[in-house]
C-alpha cells in the first residue's frame, strides 16, 4: 500500500505525524510546497520542508508548529544588532540546517537531494520530495501591492486582504524526480488540511503535477482545512471569502472538482456532507481538529476509512 500526500505548512505536518502512527511511514511519499521558499541573510530557508521533518522526527516547537523546539537565537540577536534582517525568526540550531543547504544548493546540488539526506539523518522513514527542485515563488496581491510570500505572512502578520495569488516561475518549473510516479502510482492520493492557494495550489502550478492527480483512477481524499467557517491557523478562511466568495469546505472542494474523488470534514461541518455528495464525492464528517496526538491519529484513520484503505 503507498500512499502519496500532497503537504503545506503546519496543518499537513500534524496531519503526517498521525498518519506515520496509523500506516508504516516507508509506505508514505509526501510531495511538499517550495514556493514559500525564500533567502534571507544569504540562507536558503524551506519552510514548509522543514516542518514537515521537525515534526515527523519529534523536534518541532510545538505550540506554534515551526521551528525546533527549546532554540536559541543568538546567531539572529547578532544579526540583528549589526543591522540585519530579524523579522524572520531563525533558532540557532535551524541555521545549521540552512547553512548545509544553502552551500549544498551552491554546489548545484538540487533540493530533492539534499532533502533526502536531511529526512534521513532526522531518522525519517517517509519519502519527502519537494514539488520540483525549480524555484516557484508565491506572491499575493494585496492593497499594498503585489508582496512576497513571507512578507505578507510573517512580515505583515497576513493582516493583508488577498486579491489575487501568483506562483512566479511555477510554468518553467519541472516535477522533482519520482513526484510524478508518485502520484500516479500511489493507492491513494491525500490533500492534505493546508491552505488550497498558499500551500496545495503553488504544488499543482508545476506543469505536469494536476494533470497527473486528474488522470488517476484511484482515490483523491482532501481533508478540509476549514471548520465552522473558520482556520485552525493562517490565512486560509479570509483567503477563501476573498478569492473563492466562502470560507467552506465546499469552497475547498470547489479549488480541487477536477481530481477530487473523496473529501473528510469536520464534525461541525457534517451539514456540508450532502452537498459535497451532490458534487459527486464521496464525502464525510469526522474528527479533523490535530492538537493532540490522538487527534492526529483519528484525523488520519478517519481519513483512511473514507478511502476504504482502513476498515475499523
Ligand atoms: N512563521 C512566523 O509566523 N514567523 C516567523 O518568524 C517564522 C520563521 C520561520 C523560520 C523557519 C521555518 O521553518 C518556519 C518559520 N515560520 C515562521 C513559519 C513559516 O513562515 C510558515 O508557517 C510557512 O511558510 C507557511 O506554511
Amino acid at each position: 500500500m503507498e500512499l502519496t500526500v500532497l503537504a503545506g505548512g503546519v496543518g499537513a505536518a500534524r496531519f503526517l505525524d498521525g498518519l506515520v502512527r496509523v500506516v508504516p511511514p516507508e509506505s508514505v511519499t509526501v510531495v511538499g510546497n517550495v514556493a514559500d521558499d525564500l533567502e534571507i541573510l544569504g540562507l536558503h530557508v524551506s519552510p514548509d520542508l522543514d516542518t514537515v521533518v521537525y515534526t515527523l522526527a519529534g523536534v518541532v516547537e510545538p505550540e506554534r508548529g515551526w521551528g525546533l523546539a527549546g532554540d536559541t537565537a543568538g546567531a539572529l540577536a547578532v544579526a540583528s544588532q549589526l543591522g540585519g534582517d530579524d523579522w524572520f525568526h531563525l533558532s540557532d540550531g535551524d541555521i545549521g540546517l540552512h547553512l548545509v543547504r544553502t552551500e549544498r544548493l551552491r554546489r548545484g546540488e538540487p533540493l530533492s537531494a539534499v532533502m533526502r539526506d536531511v529526512a534521513e539523518r532526522f531518522g525519517l522513514s517517509i519519502r519527502l520530495l519537494p514539488a520540483t527542485d525549480d524555484p516557484v515563488r508565491t506572491f499575493v496581491t494585496t492593497e499594498a501591492g503585489e508582496l512576497d510570500f513571507q512578507t505578507y505572512f510573517v512580515r505583515r502578520r497576513h493582516e493583508d486582504e488577498a486579491l489575487a495569488v501568483r506562483y512566479a516561475g511555477a510554468e518553467d518549473a519541472r516535477p522533482a524526480p519520482g513526484v510524478l510516479e508518485a502520484l500516479a502510482g500511489a493507492d491513494a492520493v491525500v490533500v492534505a488540511p493546508s491552505n488550497p492557494f498558499l500551500s496545495i495550489e503553488p504544488i499543482l502550478a508545476v506543469p505536469g503535477i494536476r494533470r497527473t492527480i486528474a488522470a488517476r483512477n484511484g482515490p483523491v481524499v482532501a481533508v478540509s482545512p476549514i471548520v465552522a467557517g473558520r482556520a485552525i491557523k493562517g490565512p486560509a478562511d479570509r483567503m477563501l471569502r476573498s478569492l473563492a466568495g466562502e470560507a467552506s469546505a465546499r469552497a475547498v472542494a470547489g479549488r480541487y472538482s477536477d481530481f477530487l474523488t473523496h473529501m473528510l470534514v469536520d464534525l461541525a461541518d457534517a451539514e456540508d456532507v450532502p452537498a459535497l455528495e451532490a458534487l459527486g464525492l464521496r464525502a464525510a464528517a469526522g474528527p479533523t481538529l490535530m492538537a493532540t496526538v490522538e487527534g492526529r491519529i483519528a484525523v488520519a484513520r478517519e481519513t483512511l476509512r473514507l478511502v476504504d484503505i482502513l476498515s475499523t
